[in-house]
């Protein structure tokens, strides 16, 4: 049995570093620590924060209480088949090996090999992502695959490659921040989403340097008033006219590095036209953010350069946007106009979402990417791909579908029909979810790979159930660009399989193509060669130097010392320059113009009340709660803490529909309606309200949002939507299933 592993939280892209210790290892009195764990049964493991720089020991409670889901009684670990009862029954691997075989073979025939689809996640290690593009795309031969990495750094990531040629997350170490005097964090709450990150805030939060740009005074926007930093309130989804503004001072008032856009920028004067119309006063009009207000940003900015570094952070609240990509070029802009990409003290990044939400980016399940994040419809790329896998180049699909295209495609003609889904939960998670669900439910056959019987397991004909992150070797890559060994602690129940192993065994069924390695190690060796000489090349990293605890930035071609700042002699593109781009608001709907009261099927229920109030939803992250809580949701101690969805509401808006705390809304727009109580805070606009999206069914949050994408991106939108308000009479429609209680 495994002993002791340093390994990383299974959760979010700051992979705070943790030590698992065996429970069965620890003498009583030698635990080292607190660790307040809550286990429904006795813990198999004791969690302990260990020392690194990104999380410094610390660990929030999602953290803390990770082991508890090892082994709960709700884990799923023997294959499940879902008879024509549709009640699910345990089956052999083989049998499981040869069902989901065959319904791909029956789907390829019926279909063609399009008709069969991947849906993977950020949360897969680099090896397991890695495996998953090449088998979907050797194995089943198909395009159709993507992941719900779509759903959360894509627009960042499109606006990263315009501007600098490359997308990494952070292109400098998290540590840097420490030292800046200025820090400006637009649609991102770490306080809840990141609690260890605010750490590196505290410079800038004590001498009043922190600027945070939300609807909310989120936590981390009630930092502002520690020390006299600034909260800039603006409607949702007017960051881009914010930041144009922004950009417009700073020309303006001469506060741009003329030296630094000459040198290292190109596009200059197109982007300064562009601002010309964007005075504070106009933008004021448009955003609701004060005039003097801007200008006062865009001077702290600017002189924080020279007392310690100013930097400039993005987070979904500004990227998970119909325009979002165009929002988060308009932040490059403006720090490129203020030089700051590439400076020894000061930077621009974006704060990666999933546990492996970087790498997961760059090798290959991406719809149009192959390893080392290149692209598929590069020639160049093909050939060396095809190169490492052994293959003719001919039998590499082009480019497939972005997540949302490639769901509203499930059951259509000329769709897919048989689904594979790795680490997501997409019945929740996505947009438009009652489509999705939908969606599913016309397929032909759905496998999930889950170690939980998620909202998207309990619709699957075949579920697999897989290692958790406690039982598995691999490597992911945090928000820093920095890879990372994940340890195994822990041997796993007899029944679960690594995903490594379902797809080696599903090829071999398949007579695919070229190998698949079951062998964590075996498969990054071979992600080393593939990455090789593209963007986010892997060449020079090993398990040998990650286990000496050498830090390995990438790019890390073989050779080199890898790569802890980017951009400091030149940018991505052929000419080293970085790329301004001109970008401008496209008229954004108010939530009055769009649906009437009316309307048919505007509402389900009681359109046309009169205590109905037209309202623009965002939709967001707790503390306690990751994703689609389908881990998180089964820690007793975080569902205890936030049993329920709770719709946060202005009391004055509350005021009109004749709401108080604790009583039941309805929530509703032309995709469908959530039901949960509000919650009145003065901490949100008035004609805004906040849901987060961590519940299902009659909580779930995407049954509001909106299918509709960013042309560049795929990115949908998440945080801009129309829905009415109003009060329900009947408590009993609520009920908040157990969890726990769940097998
Ligand atoms: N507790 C917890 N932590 C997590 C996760 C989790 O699910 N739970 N998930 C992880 C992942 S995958 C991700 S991507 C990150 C996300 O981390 P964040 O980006 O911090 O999370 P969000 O809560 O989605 O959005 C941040 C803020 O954006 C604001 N916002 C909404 N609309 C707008 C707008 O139009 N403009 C502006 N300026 N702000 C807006 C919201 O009010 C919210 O406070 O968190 C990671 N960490
Ligand atoms: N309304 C709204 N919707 C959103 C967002 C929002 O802000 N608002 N944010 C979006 C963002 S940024 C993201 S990242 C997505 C995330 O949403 P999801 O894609 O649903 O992410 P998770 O809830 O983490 O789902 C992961 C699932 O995979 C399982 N799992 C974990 N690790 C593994 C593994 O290694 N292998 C396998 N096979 N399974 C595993 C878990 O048990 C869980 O069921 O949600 C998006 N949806
Ligand atoms: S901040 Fe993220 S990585 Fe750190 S303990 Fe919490 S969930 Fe885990
Ligand atoms: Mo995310």
């Amino acid at each position: 049995m495994p002993g002791s592993a340093d390994t990383h939280c299974p959760y979010c892209a700051l992979q705070c570093a943790m030590t698992l210790i065996p429970t069965a290892d620890l003498a009583p009195a030698s635990a080292p620590g607190p660790a307040p764990v809550s286990p429904t049964a006795a813990p198999l493991l004791t969690v302990a924060g260990r020392d690194f720089p990104t999380n410094r020991g610390g660990l929030c409670r999602k953290g803390w209480t990770s082991a508890t889901l090892i082994n709960h009684p709700g884990r799923i670990t023997e294959p499940l088949l879902k008879g024509p009862d549709g009640v699910h029954r345990p089956i052999s691997w083989e049998q499981a090996l040869a069902t989901a075989a065959a319904a791909v073979r029956s789907t390829r025939a019926r279909h063609g090999a399009d008709g069969v689809g991947v849906f993977g996640g950020g949360g897969l290690t680099n090896e397991k992502a890695y495996m998953l593009g090449k088998f979907a795309r050797l194995a089943l031969g198909t395009s159709r695959i993507d992941y719900n990495g779509r759903f959360c750094m894509s627009s960042a990531a499109a606006a990263g490659m315009r501007a600098f040629g490359v997308d990494r997350g952070l292109p400098f170490p998290l540590e840097a921040l420490d030292a800046a005097s200025t820090i400006m964090l637009l649609g991102s709450n770490v306080a809840e989403t990141m609690p260890p990150f605010v750490k590196h805030l505290k410079g800038a939060r004590d001498t009043g340097g922190l600027i945070v740009v939300d609807p909310r005074r989120s936590a981390t926007a009630d930092f502002t008033s520690d020390g006299g930093g600034l909260h800039l309130q603006p409607l949702p989804g007017t960051d881009l006219t914010l930041l144009l503004g922004l950009s417009h001072v700073v020309i303006a008032e001469n506060l741009a590095d003329a030296a630094y856009i000459a040198d290292r920028t190109s596009g200059y004067a197109a982007v300064a036209r562009s601002v010309t119309t964007f005075w504070p006063e106009r933008v004021q009009s448009l955003t609701g953010v004060p005039a003097h207000l801007i200008r006062e940003t865009a001077r702290r900015l600017a002189a924080g350069i020279t007392r310690g570094g100013t930097y400039i952070l993005t987070g979904r609240g500004v990227e998970q946007h119909v325009d979002g990509t165009d929002t988060a070029t308009a932040a490059i802009n403006l720090s490129l106009l203020l030089g700051l990409p590439g400076s020894a003290t000061s930077g621009y990044g974006t704060l990666t979402g999933q546990g492996n939400g970087q790498g997961g980016r760059e090798h290959g399940q991406k719809a149009d990417q192959l390893p080392g994040y290149r692209k598929i419809t590069d020639p160049a790329a093909r050939a060396h791909v095809a190169g490492v896998w052994g293959v003719p180049e001919s039998l590499i699909p082009g480019p497939g579908l972005p997540a949302v295209q490639l769901l509203k495609s499930l059951g259509q003609p000329g769709g897919v029909h048989c689904l594979f889904v790795h680490a997501s939960n997409i019945a929740v998670a996505s947009p438009d979810a009652n489509a999705v669900i939908a969606g599913l439910k016309s397929l032909d056959f759905l496998v999930v790979c889950d170690f939980f019987m998620s909202e998207t397991a309990a619709m699957a004909n075949l579920i697999l159930p897989v290692l958790q992150w406690a039982e598995e070797e691999g490597t992911l890559t945090n928000l820093e660009g920095r890879v990372l060994r994940r340890r195994r602690a822990l041997t796993p129940p007899a029944g679960a399989r690594s995903e490594l192993w379902i797809m080696a065994r599903l090829a071999e069924a398949l007579d695919a193509p070229s190998t698949y390695s079951e062998d964590p190690e075996t498969v990054f060796e071979e992600l080393r060669l593939a990455s090789a000489g593209g963007l986010a090349d892997y060449s020079g990293i090993s398990y040998a130097m990650l286990d000496r605890g050498e830090a390995a930035y990438w790019p890390y071609p073989a050779g080199s010392t890898g790569t802890p700042r980017l951009f400091t002699e030149r940018f991505a593109h052929a000419d080293g320059k970085a790329v301004l781009t001109p970008v401008t608001p496209r008229r954004r709907r108010t939530p009055e113009a769009t649906v009437a009261p009316d309307a048919p099927g505007a509402v389900r229920t009681g359109a046309a009340s009169p205590t109905a109030k037209a309202m623009t939803l965002i939709t967001g992250r707790l503390l306690e709660h990751y994703q689609s809580g389908a881990q998180t949701r089964r820690v007793a101690e975080l569902l205890a803490t936030k049993p329920e969805a709770m719709l946060q509401i202005h009391p004055a808006a509350a005021a009109a529909l004749n709401l108080t705390e604790g009583d039941l809304v309805s929530v509703a727009n032309e995709r469908g309606e959530v039901v949960c109580r509000a919650e009145l805070s003065t901490a949100i606009r008035p004609e805004t309200v906040f849901l987060p999206f961590h519940f299902a069914e009659l909580q779930s949050a995407n049954r509001l949002t909106e299918a509709a994408t960013d042309p560049l991106s795929g990115m949908p939108e998440f945080k801009f939507n129309t829905v009415w308000v109003r009060p329900v009479a009947a408590p009993q429609t609520v009920t908040v299933p157990d969890m726990l209680e769940i097998p």
